[in-house]
């Protein structure tokens, strides 16, 4: 494939920051931004700004001259990452990759493939994701089912009830609930309406948690607004202490990003069988970090976001990586997004156990019913 027409502008995302779209060839792509960044991330965008790189897409004439045919050809592109910066690549590729499909990405990239993510689901946050509320980021549902759909359903269920028992009407940046109250009251609320709700529809469905711990840690301590009924500051063994007892009251399936992003051997002390404990800022889909995980043996899970390193082939390289050292891993979503559902494609094609997308509001939904659809197509 050749491009013929490269068209790029500025658009904004669900938080109603600007971010760019690319076009290539009539396939548009965004790529989204998140609210707890990760210092290790690669630079969304250069500082000369959003509008820079719309201009230099608009003359990147270049491109006109490379052939694309398979996924590795995105790697004649990779070498602008410095200049424009990792959305402004992934924005790239992902339109790349629709307009070389022609809008079917996963079947492209693998046409024997057969599984589908599990949808991990945020029904109630807080953080860095809302104005008030709880201190941790997310509380996820992990549904069990026989396929997808099924999957889907458990989780958009068990959200519309916590919404009712919890009655609050405010949102995260993510669509979850985001309660005013402690983090063990919220948590131990949705265990109860999750254990009611798995009852009611005899089904298995486990909790998790995104700590986002980065978040809390400010000059040497985990510093808490309201973790059991007031303000709180944890030493480093005292959130070790925590996130234990929390792992085995709660029986949690899944604990993303427990301690400060570079506490890696903290991550290794709270394994628990049975329990995902999964590095997003402690790794940011850098493969030097994810090496430097393993040798701590501080995680067995990782979340794989492709534009915290601006590189689908490196993005690709972490996933089978990771799958070969036997650790799980989890593409997501930002907390900053657009319609955009290449990762339901991506999670499909390259295998990948877990996907992350919220539940709650269309930019959410844009994912979910894709990979609704992809399995009526598998
Ligand atoms: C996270 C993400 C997505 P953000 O921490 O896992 O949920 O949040 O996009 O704000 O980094
Ligand atoms: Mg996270």
């Amino acid at each position: 494939m050749k491009v013929k027409k490269l068209l790029a502008r500025k658009v904004l995302n669900s938080r109603g920051e600007p971010t760019i779209e690319v076009t290539v060839n009539g396939h548009s792509a965004a790529a989204p931004s998140g609210a707890s960044v990760g210092s290790h991330e690669a630079p969304a965008f250069p500082k000369q700004g959003i509008g820079f790189c719309v201009d230099f897409m608009k003359s990147f004439r270049e491109i006109e001259s490379v052939s694309f045919r398979e996924f590795d050809d995105l790697g004649k592109v990779e070498h602008i990452l410095p200049t424009v910066g990792a959305n402004t690549v992934i924005a790239l590729e992902y339109a790349l990759l629709k307009a070389m499909s022609k809008g079917n990405v996963w079947r492209f990239l693998n046409p024997g493939a057969k599984k589908l993510p599990v949808p991990l689901g945020n029904c109630v946050g807080g953080g860095a994701h809302a104005k008030r509320g709880i201190d941790i980021q997310e509380i996820l549902l992990v549904p069990e089912g026989k396929d997808f759909y099924e999957r889907y359903f458990v989780n958009k269920y068990i959200y519309n009830k916590i919404g009712k028992v919890l009655n609050v009407r405010s949102r995260t940046d993510e669509g979850a609930w985001a309660p005013v109250t402690s983090d063990m009251n919220a948590l131990s609320r949705v265990f109860d309406v999750v254990k009611d709700s798995a009852n009611t529809l005899n089904m298995k469905v486990g909790i998790g948690v995104d700590w986002a711990a980065s978040q809390l840690w400010r000059h040497g301590a985990y510093r808490y607004k309201n973790l059991k009924g007031g303000s709180q500051n944890l030493t480093r063994q005292q959130q070790v202490k925590l996130i234990s007892e929390v792992i085995s009251r709660f029986k949690l399936r899944y604990v993303e990003d427990p301690f400060e992003e570079d506490a890696f051997d903290d991550f290794g002390k709270v394994k628990a069988s049975g329990t995902l404990i999964c590095g997003d800022d402690l790794v940011c889909t850098g493969m030097d970090r994810f090496k430097e995980a393993l040798r701590h043996d501080s995680v067995n899970c990782i979340i794989v976001k492709p534009n915290q390193v601006g590189s689908l082939i490196k993005t690709k390289e972490i996933v089978d990586f990771a799958a070969r050292k036997h650790v799980a891993t989890v593409i997501s979503h930002r907390s900053g997004e657009n319609l955009d559902a290449t990762i339901a494609h991506l999670a499909v094609a390259w295998g990948i156990p877990y996907i992350k997308t919220g539940i709650y509001g269309d930019e959410r939904q844009a994912k979910l019913k894709e990979l609704i659809k992809i399995e009526k197509e598998i």
